[in-house]
């Protein structure tokens, strides 16, 4: 609720005084036709007290239930399930707090039942109306907006990349975020609700999720979007070379120090270590794929070539100092050429052991990658 009022500001408040007005009439007319309809005597001055406490009630069910969020951007459906949660919440409440005063003798159940029964009504129609006025209102950026989700060894790159396809990034979550507000001038959030908040009123046209194994989406941010219409657009790469951080002592007897930090540095959790030592000049290892497992792969000592075959190009990267790494996505075929014997490559990957997970067969590779190119084109 905080955040939809910190990112809504007026327009979330403009909504509040939007839902009394429709309170209001739903009054108004539920009054007018039960009067016309019933012998009961009830005048509207007795229905004042009710309406005010109406009123009151309105307020508080949506700031505790934090009823009006996401609605600027939320889908008929997720509309009409908060409005009646709103309902049905203010219908207890009120009830509850005429039946414990002085005004529950005198009120007219009926008028109050149907009341809501309009005001649900108006509230959805309403809603759908004002938000369309304040779309049109608000000036609509001229280039497309977007969340970019990513970590921090990539957002810079994320941001590039956004650029190059004319895309404004007006906000970054990333992974892990140690207090980090900014980064090249765009405010940075941590928290899915915020993110979302944002996403929601600066009305983003897309979440893009650069560098970061797919599964690390959270799902909230996922049912978020889905319940908002957002796409969420994986800024997919095959892999890419990174600088890993290193402390060269200034007396050289000391060496150098390098070092990789989970979520920072490695964008997804690392479920497996594995390095191999004892090699001989001209080893050859790898000819296969994966099709689930990231890896990031150093050479902290030696000089080891890794090709690498997308299926349509293929290139070379050689790991040669410490500092260096490679980080592969999955689908990738790959071969190993150890340059120097005794060169040591050592592997951080996101996934168990699992041999069903491999593609061994080049073949079989192929025929993988164009299954997966098609998936994606559709
Ligand atoms: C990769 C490159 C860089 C296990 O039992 N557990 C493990 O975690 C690994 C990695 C392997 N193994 C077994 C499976 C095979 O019977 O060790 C044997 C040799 O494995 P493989 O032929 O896959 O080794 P490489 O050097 O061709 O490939 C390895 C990794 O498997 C692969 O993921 O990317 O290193």
């Amino acid at each position: 609720m905080i955040l939809e009022l910190r990112y809504g500001k007026l327009r979330y408040i403009s909504f509040i005084i939007v839902d009394q007005i429709c309170l209001y009439i739903a009054n108004l007319v539920s009054y007018i036709i039960y009067v016309r309809h019933s012998q009961v005597p009830y005048n509207f001055s007795e229905h004042i007290p009710v309406f005010l406490i109406m009123l009151a009630v309105d307020v508080e069910v949506t700031l505790i239930f934090n009823t009006l969020q996401r609605v600027m951007r939320r889908r008929i459906r997720y509309e009409l399930r908060e409005t009646l949660i709103h309902i049905v919440c203010s219908f207890l409440l009120l009830s509850f707090i005429l039946f414990t005063t002085k005004q529950g003798a005198d009120y007219s159940r009926v008028v109050v039942s149907f009341a809501y029964a309009y005001d649900f009504i108006l509230l959805v129609l309403v809603h759908i109306f004002w938000r369309s006025f304040l779309r049109k209102l608000g000036k609509k950026n001229e280039r497309p907006t977007a969340l970019l989700m990513s970590s921090d060894a990539f957002v810079e790159e994320g941001l590039q990349e956004l650029e190059k396809s004319q895309v404004d990034v007006k906000c970054i979550l990333l992974l892990l975020n140690l207090e980090i507000k900014e980064i090249s001038g765009v405010p940075v959030v941590s928290d899915i609700d915020e993110a979302a908040a944002i996403i929601c009123w600066e009305r983003l046209d897309h979440v893009n999720i650069y560098g970061i194994d797919r599964r690390t989406v959270p799902e909230a941010l996922t049912i978020a979007c889905a319940e908002m219409k957002i796409r969420i657009e994986m800024v997919d790469f095959k892999y890419r070379i990174l600088n890993v951080k290193t402390i060269r002592n200034k007396d050289a007897k000391y060496g150098s120090l390098t070092f990789l930090e989970g979520k920072r540095d490695i964008p997804f959790s690392i479920r497996r270590v594995y390095w191999i030592t004892e090699t001989e000049a001209n080893l050859q290892r790898g000819f296969h794929a994966h099709k689930q497992n990231c890896q990031l792969l150093f050479c902290p000592h030696g000089v080891i070539d890794i090709n690498l075959d997308d299926g349509e190009e293929k290139t070379t990267v050689t790991l040669d100092e410490p500092g260096k790494g490679l980080m592969l996505m999955p689908g990738l075929w790959r071969d190993m050429v150890w340059k120097q014997s005794g060169s040591v490559l050592c592997v951080l990957a996101s996934e168990y052991y699992d041999e069903g997970e491999y593609i061994r067969n080049y073949d079989e590779f192929l025929a993988y990658y164009k299954k997966r190119v098609n998936w994606i084109q559709r």
